[in-house]
């Protein structure tokens, strides 16, 4: 299923969406529609995610059947592994689980189908895919993952600002956090929110000198 929703997969938009339609339509007619999460547009999935180290921004998934209905009946998981550049705060107990690679993070929606993922970390993701997935079907790929975490160090200091601003009126996605396409003083103000915000675990203080310890947590 997974394989054939995957909008890449397909050669054109027509024949995409002709073969949408005929997997739609037979669905339609099959019980087991009811039970598992449709892709994108009908599970909504936000294109653009902003992420603090702190933790404090909140990206929602919406999981939904083919009848438009919640569906909650397993984890939501949001797959960064391709992305090298980016790492996970090290959260002994965090608000999702964390795959065993450490680079994939799941939800449980709640009954409205809704998951909220709080998540933590940094780091460049440029050029990268992050995908979600929920029981095995690829619901949507990500446009942006714009982390306030430049430089990957765990918080947002005068280094990630001096990154944003050095890249003002370029298109640059990786620092364009309103998604407008370019990158402005709104977007330094909107880093500037978020200056001095640390991961959260306060046993491994995010600063300069921390870095070896940060990267034995890590490896
Ligand atoms: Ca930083
Ligand atoms: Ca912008
Ligand atoms: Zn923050």
């Amino acid at each position: 299923m997974a394989r054939l929703m995957n909008r890449d997969s397909f050669p054109s938009r027509s024949s995409a969406i002709t073969s949408v339609l005929v997997i739609l339509t037979a669905m339609t007619s099959d019980p087991a529609a009811a039970k598992i999460p449709m892709p994108c547009p009908i599970s909504d999935v936000p294109a653009l995610m902003v992420i603090c180290p702190a933790g404090d921004i909140e990206y929602k998934v919406v999981t939904r059947t083919l009848a438009n209905n919640p569906w909650s009946r397993d984890f939501v998981t949001i797959d960064f592994c391709p992305c090298r550049g980016f790492r996970f705060a090290p959260i002994a107990a965090g608000p999702y689980v964390m795959s065993a690679s450490g680079c994939s993070v799941s939800v449980m929606p709640d009954y409205n189908g809704i998951s909220r993922f709080a998540l933590s970390g940094g780091g460049n993701s440029t050029a990268d895919t992050v995908v979600v997935w929920a029981d095995g079907i690829r619901l949507c790929e990500l446009d942006a993952v714009v982390p306030l975490d430049q430089d990957g160090d765990l918080a947002v200091g005068e280094p990630d600002r001096a990154i944003v601003r050095a890249k003002l009126g370029s298109h640059a996605p990786e620092a364009d956090f309103d998604g407008d396409g370019v990158v402005t003083e709104l977007d330094v103000r909107t880093l500037e929110q978020h200056l001095g915000h640390v991961h959260p675990d306060s046993s491994t203080p995010a600063r300069a000198t921390s870095w070896g310890r940060i990267k034995r947590l890590w490896h």
